[in-house]
């Protein structure tokens, strides 16, 4: 199997592994602990960018060489392409669907990733101070217009069923609330916390999540999250 997932513990390359289970596919898996919040060196000597995601795919079947890509999102566009079938990517020929599928898509890194790292860079500063509130004013915002997408689909993001756009978001909504907790109000957010139990009663994520970080790995899909214990009594 040319295909090579790597992973950082408690990271967004969760991603990856949960796409290939998704889609069936075979790919080899390795591991790489914290170091002891930051990438080890292994990722580094992987990708220039030193973070995970990192795949490999020796020989690629569209170079004929080895591709070395880093990004989630980027990893993911080319898997499906290449191993998927396309599946998990609607196209303009599934309708509005696929207008909601590339927002959410987009939405995961491109704003609410940026959002969660402000508010950690925001820890312990002044609350009277525009960019807090600002943040949080942000955050707020973020929550409310992904309770309102998902009660609109009772479902999941693009619609009715699963594409990479919960692939990209879901991680950002449990695992990244271990080094920065985000609280989901059980009424205002309860779309978000339905949701959070659905997918993660799937078995395709519960085999992903035992792989990634073991067979008794509780993930954060209560409306409260604690600090991943790497991150306990720690300054950043
Ligand atoms: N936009 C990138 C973000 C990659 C990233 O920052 N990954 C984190 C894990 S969540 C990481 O490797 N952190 C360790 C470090 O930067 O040292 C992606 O989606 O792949």
């Amino acid at each position: 199997m040319p295909l090579t997932l790597h992973h950082l513990g408690l990271s967004q390359s969760e991603r990856i592994i949960w796409l290939a289970e998704e889609l069936g596919i075979d790919y080899q898996y390795v591991f790489h602990k914290r170091d002891p919040i930051f990438a080890p060196q292994s990722l580094k000597d992987l990708h220039p960018a030193g973070s995970a995601p990192v795949m490999e795919d020796d020989p690629s079947p569209v170079t004929d060489s080895k591709v070395v890509l880093a990004e989630s999102a980027a990893i993911i566009d080319y898997i499906i392409a290449v191993y998927g079938n396309g599946r998990l990517a609607p196209t303009p020929n599934d309708g509005a669907v696929y207008a909601h599928f590339l927002e959410w898509y987009h939405f995961a890194n491109g704003s609410y990733q940026p959002t969660l790292v402000r508010l950690m860079s925001i820890q312990g500063a002044d609350p009277s101070s525009p960019v807090v509130k600002n943040t949080k004013a942000k955050l707020g915002r973020h929550l409310d217009m992904i309770d309102a997408r998902l009660a609109e689909t009772g479902a999941y993001f693009a619609g009715e069923e699963l594409t990479a756009a919960d692939i990209m978001i879901f991680t950002s909504l449990t695992t990244m609330r271990g080094f920065n907790p985000v609280e989901y109000d059980v009424e205002k957010h309860k779309h978000i916390l339905a949701y959070m139990k659905r997918v993660s009663e799937r078995p395709a994520y519960q085999k992903a999540m035992r792989i990634c970080e073991g067979e008794d790995f509780q993930p954060l899909i209560g409306p409260k999250a604690e600090l991943w214990p790497i991150m306990r009594s720690r300054k950043l």
